[in-house]
């Protein structure tokens, strides 16, 4: 196999030297020095504070590693395994990168083949440069310009959620994830080209086919999220942990596949009257019970039910602090608790929202939005959502046409990049007779209105629903998209707890005017009503509350629905392929069954799939009872 220095015939600093290089620090004029190793089971993490790597931290320690973090170039060059997950916009990284001197050094730690993984921006800073906010100059390790998705013809961009791998190279790294999803978020990508193409290991279909891994001798670097990929993320990650020699055989190529429509919980917590924080769930937002006690619902612990969700299958967890708009979230430190806890064991994207604001305490201490965000950022979120903020800044935004730069908006997503920023969207219905009798965007209602009206406009709201605003949901969905949003959660305050389905008019007006992901929110009853919004809009993702809570319908049982209805989504390969099984099942038919889940969603899998004849099943004693009674009915 080619390594990295026989394919490096530049000198890793000459002829490629970035605009703003510098000398790395302790270092002469010849190589860096090498300092101490680290253990066996401790990996080192090269983390320049652009941004939240807790994740990346929680998976690796959730595999049973140490971490050891890089301070200087030396203890790049010190060390045995390199995790590099870069964050934040590809020019601010090379700018730290070069101004500490580590670029340098990961060019000789490379060149040196070296263990390293990198991770999303880590593997784009590997090219030559990029185009975003550059061009810029990368690290040159490999042939190539970073490029953005083309949003023109419609592509959605940020390319959020889970695509399959089209594994093109015999790797270790990514041994049995063929075919497998896996969770991207990024709006900038590298085509392969014949400069590159020996360093390719997988691709993915997003409008064109990139690059979503390379490797070359022990240098490796994914495109994907493996800590925010779940199990087979998991599986990937540990296979850079603890490598283990084996002879691969070439894996065969699958079809290719499209990006996988994603199913969310979502978890409204708010703090009960006895203070305690608690999943609450309203109907139509009113989350008080209609008895007379009228006290807050409360539907369980707000860690447990995520983890438990994680388990069961979800693709993403949203937790809402839907009293954030009254109460400082800063102050509200058990939400931050909730959020580093629910880290340590969810390993898909985690959003959380609420509060998101300038904000001015009790002692006149100011605290901007970015820092309510860097702190959520910091206790574990992948993804912030703002609700009332963002109203106020696209309202000021349509009225002047100027992007002051200075809304939380604008500010989180400069910093953070759009594709870590979600705008929460709370409509409410409003009938008119005709398109002309208000001055926003209308749609034909699929049922009419209490007098007879066929159309209708979404008003916006802001507090929780509480106060009514001058713009419809249209509007704000297009104005946000502009200030930097790089995806909307569209709820519905019509529909909202009522398990009749998705408002389909609503998630199709706005989810075909944006070009950014469209989340559709509330009303799911039904496996079928994921299957109605997926087929009639071009929702990216559909998420639900309520039916979950009550333990109605399980995560599994929609996702079964949704591939029996055509719908490609995580965890299961396409239909034609391997007949619907859950990837699960699938290696079990031909392998042995190895049990990531808990036991209760294990047990529905295999109660679906029965078929799957397992040979081997290892897990903890409750699991492999679970399975084994499920099994034995066969
Ligand atoms: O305004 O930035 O502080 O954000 C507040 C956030 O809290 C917003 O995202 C807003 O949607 C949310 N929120 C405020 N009040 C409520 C409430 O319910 N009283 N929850 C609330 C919004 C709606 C959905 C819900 C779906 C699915 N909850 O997220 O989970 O409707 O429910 P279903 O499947 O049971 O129908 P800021």
């Amino acid at each position: 196999m080619a390594t990295v220095a026989a394919i490096l015939t530049v000198p890793c600093s000459a002829g490629r030297r970035p605009k703003r290089s510098s000398q790395p620090r302790g270092c002469g004029s010849g190589s860096l020095s090498v300092r101490a190793s680290s253990g066996a089971n401790t990996v080192t993490l090269l983390d320049y504070g652009a941004g939240n790597v807790r994740s990346v931290r929680n998976a690796i320690r959730h595999l049973g590693f140490g971490i050891r973090d890089v301070e200087s170039p030396e203890d790049i060059l010190a060390a045995e395994r390199l995790v590099f997950p870069g964050v934040g916009a590809f020019g601010s990284a090379m700018d730290v990168l070069n101004s500490t001197g580590m670029a340098d050094a990961l060019r000789e730690y490379i060149q040196r083949d070296r263990s390293f993984l990198g991770i999303c921006l880590g593997l784009q800073l590997l090219f030559d440069s990029s185009e975003e906010n550059g061009p810029v100059s990368g690290l040159g390790v490999i042939p190539g310009v970073v490029r953005r998705f083309d949003s023109s013809n419609g592509l959605i961009v940020p390319h959020i959620g889970w695509n399959a791998l089209q594994i093109t190279k015999d790797t270790p790294l990514l041994q049995g994830a063929d075919g497998q999803h896996v969770y991207f978020v990024h709006s900038y990508h590298v085509l392969p080209s014949d400069a590159n193409r020996d360093w390719i290991s997988s691709i993915c279909n997003y409008g064109d086919s990139f690059i979503s891994s390379i490797s070359m001798g022990n240098v490796q670097a994914v495109q994907f999220h493996p800590e925010k990929s779940g199990a087979t993320g998991l599986s990937i990650l540990k296979k850079f942990l603890s490598p283990i020699s084996s002879g691969t055989k070439v894996p065969t190529r699958r079809k290719a596949s499209k990006l996988a429509k994603r199913v969310i919980a979502c978890l409204d917590v708010r703090s009960n009257d006895k203070g305690d924080l608690v999943v609450t769930k309203g109907d139509q937002y009113d989350v008080r019970d209609h008895t007379s006690s009228k006290e807050v619902r409360n539907l369980g612990k707000p860690v447990d039910l995520a983890s438990q969700y994680y388990i069961d299958g979800a693709d993403e967890v949203s937790f809402l602090n839907i009293t954030g708009f009254r109460d400082f979230p800063l102050g509200d430190l058990p939400m931050l608790e909730v959020l580093r806890c629910a880290s340590e064991k969810v390993f898909v994207p985690l959003t959380v929202g609420g509060g998101i604001r300038d904000f001015t305490d009790a002692n006149g201490r100011y605290y901007s939005s970015l820092e309510v965000a860097s702190e959520y950022f910091r206790s574990g979120a992948d993804k912030i959502s703002i609700g009332s903020d963002a109203v106020y800044a696209a309202e000021a935004f349509l009225q002047t046409g100027v992007k002051t730069g200075k809304s939380s908006l604008e500010q989180i997503s400069r910093v953070y990049g759009n594709q870590a920023v979600v705008v929460s969207i709370d409509p409410r219905r409003v009938y008119v007779k005709s398109q002309e009798d208000v001055p926003f965007k209308t749609v034909k209602v699929s049922t009419k209105g209490p007098s007879g009206e066929e159309y209708a406009w979404y008003q916006c709201t802001v507090n929780g629903g509480r106060d009514n605003r001058p713009i419809g949901a249209y509007e704000l969905a297009k104005a946000v998209e502009e200030l930097g949003a790089g995806e909307i959660l569209l709820n519905c305050i019509d529909c909202d707890g009522q398990g009749c389905g998705f408002d389909i008019d609503l998630v199709k007006m706005v989810s075909d005017a944006v070009t950014i992901p469209v989340i559709a929110s509330s009303g799911a009853g039904a496996v079928q009503h994921f299957s109605e919004v997926f087929e009639k809009t071009n929702a990216s993702a559909a998420l639900a509350a309520g039916i979950f809570h009550r333990k109605e319908v399980p995560i599994l049982a929609v996702k079964e629905h949704l591939v029996n209805a055509g719908v490609e989504i995580e965890g299961f390969l396409d239909q034609s392929q391997n007949s619907g099984l859950p990837t699960h099942a699938y290696s079990w038919a031909t392998d042995a069954i190895t049990i990531t889940g808990g036991a209760t969603g294990l047990a529905v899998l295999a109660q679906s799939y029965r078929a799957a004849a397992a040979s081997t099943v290892t897990g903890s004693p409750p699991q492999r009872n679970a399975i084994d009674s499920v099994l034995g009915q066969r």
